[in-house]
């Protein structure tokens, strides 16, 4: 059995739950250097630099980088290449996600205060956005789905998806995806230089908003260092589950959900917490049995190894509150009554209720999105949304009447702070300006 046991009462179990979940991202400071040589690089010379990048990196030779642009056609020919059922299942998870989506659109607001000024916020969706999809196996169609729909319910014009295509190969998937979910532009370009391309603009890449998307440590770092000329989502850790179990679901499913977290990578974190400790063994049963049967056995042991964990609870409040500690990514509550514990649960990027909530339903085409809130962000993060792709103008528009006390107000506090400029410009506005007009 590869996974720790932990006990709640023991008197260590504090320690031991903190350094399990721990986590750092490694600042590394070379990749740090090499990452801000790329990015100055692109700003400087554009396509040029694109192009050498893209053929060193990605063994892709591109004589120019409109050559690396997928066109229209190609993401019709990607449709038509994916097999019935996959189409079908993209599309109705995308219709499901567009669904719950359109319930987050935040609507301007207006109101008049009692002097007849009136105030409000308008919103307004940000103009482009590009979505960064990794390559190889952690190419996901699904993530294509999540990052592109919530931008496109927010009504963001122009959509651009870059995917780093080593050596030209194409995921029609992930290209059929792209085209469900309504992506406009889309060019194999991929890693730090592509970041960069995005957040600068070159001669072809046009320039975007926001970034959103999940990337290797170069992917990462870029996107940090671009933040403050372009917008980002967040920078994810390795995914994380967290299962609260009252003993009364089949212990085979509940493994499969430790399963399906700990198949993303070595570093992934699965944690199952339960009140019974027998219930425990049958769970630790159940990994033993279905283990040797999963096709990525190695990287499931080895993350169980690492990081996960079953632990015994005095009772389902106090699981409750030990996962409010740790704000997991996703956390199952595969109880009974789901509802009686959810008032409770403080911090989770998505909350799964009841036995028949596999995680994975989510990830793929419940409707919410599967980007959330890693390594204890969920503290203050939320899942990635329609609010994500919109922002906010504040509004403000004063009567003749009105101005009459908010000008000397303002007149007051400007002048409390030498501004003599912003105190006349409100005293002009006055009907009698008053004494302090000088
Ligand atoms: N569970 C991942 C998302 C994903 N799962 C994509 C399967 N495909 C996010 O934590
Ligand atoms: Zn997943």
């Amino acid at each position: 059995m590869p996974m720790q046991r932990l006990d709640s009462s023991a008197a260590d179990f504090n320690h031991r739950l903190q350094q399990l979940t721990a986590w750092e991202e490694e600042l590394d400071l070379a990749v740090n250097d090499t990452v801000r040589q790329i990015i100055a690089d692109i700003a400087a010379r554009g396509d040029q630099a694109l192009l050498e990048y893209t053929r060193r990196f990605d063994q892709l030779p591109a004589e120019r980088v409109a050559d690396l642009e997928v066109g229209p056609e190609r993401l019709r020919q990607a449709l038509a290449a994916v097999s019935a059922e996959h189409r079908a299942a993209l599309e109705q998870a995308a219709g499901r996600i567009r669904e719950y989506h359109q319930h987050q659109m935040q609507d301007s607001w207006q109101y008049h205060d009692a002097a007849g000024n009136l105030l409000g916020q308008q919103i307004n969706a940000l103009e482009s956005a590009g979505v960064y999809v990794p390559g190889g196996k952690a190419s996901y169609p699904s993530s294509v789905l999540m990052n592109t729909i919530p931008a496109k319910v927010a009504g963001v014009e122009n959509i651009v998806m870059v995917v780093p295509s080593p050596a030209g190969k194409l995921n029609d998937l992930v290209l059929a995806a792209a085209a469900i979910a309504g992506v406009d532009r889309v060019f194999t370009i991929g890693g730090a230089q592509a970041v960069a391309a995005l957040a600068y603009g070159t001669e072809t890449i046009p320039a975007v908003d926001k970034i959103v998307g999940p990337g290797n440590i170069y992917v990462a770092t870029a996107k940090r260092l671009v933040f403050g000329r372009v917008g980002i989502d967040m920078i994810a850790g390795p995914s994380e589950i967290l299962v609260i179990c009252d003993g009364s679901t089949d212990p085979d499913w509940v493994a499969m959900d430790l399963f399906s977290q700990a198949e993303h990578d070595e570093n992934a974190q699965a944690i199952l917490l339960c009140p019974d400790p027998a219930y425990l063994d049958a769970v630790a049963a159940s990994i033993d049995k279905l283990l040797p049967q999963m096709e990525r056995a190695d990287i499931i042991r080895a993350s169980l190894a690492a990081r996960g964990a079953l632990v015994l609870t005095r009772n389902l409040e106090e699981a409750v509150s030990i996962s409010n500690r740790l704000a997991p990514e996703h956390l199952e509550l595969s109880v009974a009554d789901p509802e009686q514990l959810l008032p409770q649960v403080r911090h989770a990027g998505a909350i799964f209720m009841g036995p028949y909530t596999s995680e994975s339903l989510g990830d793929y085409c419940a409707g919410p999105n599967h980007v959330l809130p890693t390594s204890r962000s969920a503290r203050f993060f939320s899942p990635l949304g329609v609010y994500d792709f919109q922002k906010r103008s504040s509004l403000i528009m004063c009567s003749e009447q009105g101005v009459q006390q908010l000008g000397r107000v303002a007149s007051v506090l400007a002048r409390g702070e030498s501004l003599t400029a912003h105190a006349r410009s409100a005293e002009m506005r006055l009907e009698a300006p008053g004494d302090s007009a000088t």
